[in-house]
């Protein structure tokens, strides 16, 4: 029997989840959608024939939804995400679980309450087959310890609602969680640079920032973080162990060779150049549902990022780079 999933938030990311569940992985079917704009749940759902709710409280509390992907907007992520535990129903929350430390520990709590382990977070590098070589390199422990990684995290633009918190919380969340998770350990320190800003830019956005962070056992990380490239969606990922160094490969596409030159297809947007991720991600949720287990990223991963999104905020809104700790709780029991 297939899963049956309600979406909250009919924006890009939600439209490209339904549009994955319907076409690109097996086993689920969106039976509802919410969105507080009720013409793009109608839009959203009409092609699918699936309902259509105004409110998540209405969709989390259908019988018909067996399981619910969140996809609004990161600071309205908790609330949402609390109703949906508390209704028993298994998430996929896409990133961040929410936007501060404190939201975290709530929904935490929460899903304590519940007994059960209920969220996934949507933290999809982990399904990278690029990310995932780099880091089955590393395990195999043959080049030594990592010592450094420099991240690019490079989008084409950003629209004028994105602002300068969001290129921590909503950009380099992504290279926060990645991190721990090639890397196997928590981020202790961060801080954030102000280079000179691009004049292709929203006046009130800093950009680009460059996030300076150190692990517990010493490794320096940096991320570039550039949002308004014009001309391509660009990650890259150099790990630095002690007898090599490794690079994610180009991006997730075809090569060209024609009259103006030999070269990669570039990317526009991160639906397109973690698609595979993507699918292997909701592919692997829904088979964990319809077993009845959860599968992923758990609340305690989406906190520890936000943790150090908490400190970086602290780092980037002092403007002169201060080294800010990261305040993290104790790591509790459930989450072991
Ligand atoms: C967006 O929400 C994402 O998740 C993308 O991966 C990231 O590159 C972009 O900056 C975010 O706004």
């Amino acid at each position: 029997m297939s899963v049956r999933i309600g979406l909250v938030g009919a924006g890009g990311m939600g439209r490209a989840h339904l549009a994955r569940i319907t076409g690109e992985v097996s086993g689920g079917e969106v039976v509802a959608v919410a969105d507080i704009d009720h013409a793009a749940a109608v839009s959203a759902a009409e092609p699918y024939g699936a309902k259509v709710y105004d409110t998540s409280d209405e969709l989390v509390n259908d019988p018909d939804v067996d399981a619910v992907i969140i996809a609004t907007f990161g600071r309205v992520h908790a609330p949402d995400v609390i109703k949906a535990i508390e209704a028993g129903t298994y998430v996929l929350c896409e990133k961040p679980l929410a936007t501060t430390a404190e939201d975290c520990i709530a929904i935490m709590d929460a899903e304590r309450r519940a007994g059960k382990k209920l969220v996934t977070v949507g933290f999809m590098r982990r399904f990278d087959p690029a990310y995932n070589d780099m880091k089955a390199i590393y395990d195999a422990g043959e080049h030594g310890q990592a010592l450094l990684v420099h991240n690019r995290h490079r989008n084409p633009s950003v629209p004028e609602s994105y602002t300068s918190r969001m290129a921590i919380d909503d950009t380099a969340i992504h290279e926060f969680d990645t991190m721990r998770w090639l890397l196997g350990e928590e981020i202790v320190k961060v801080r954030v640079d102000r280079p000179k800003s691009t004049t292709h830019r929203f006046g009130h956005l800093i950009d680009p920032i460059v996030v300076v962070a150190y692990t517990e056992s010493g490794v320096r990380i940096d991320d570039e973080v550039n949002v308004n490239l014009q001309w391509a969606y660009s990650i890259e990922c150099e790990l630095v162990l002690e007898t090599a160094a490794v690079r994610l490969g180009d991006q997730e596409r075809i090569h060209i060779r024609d009259r103006y030159g030999d070269r990669n297809a570039m990317c526009r947007s991160h639906i397109d150049r973690f698609q595979t991720a993507f699918n292997r991600e909701v592919q692997e949720w829904i088979n964990a549902v319809a077993r009845d287990e959860h599968t992923g990223s758990t609340c305690w991963d989406g906190y520890a990022a936000t943790a150090v999104v908490d400190a970086a905020v602290k780092s980037h809104e002092d403007g002169s780079s201060p080294m800010i700790d990261v305040a993290l709780i104790d790591k509790p029991a459930f989450y072991a």
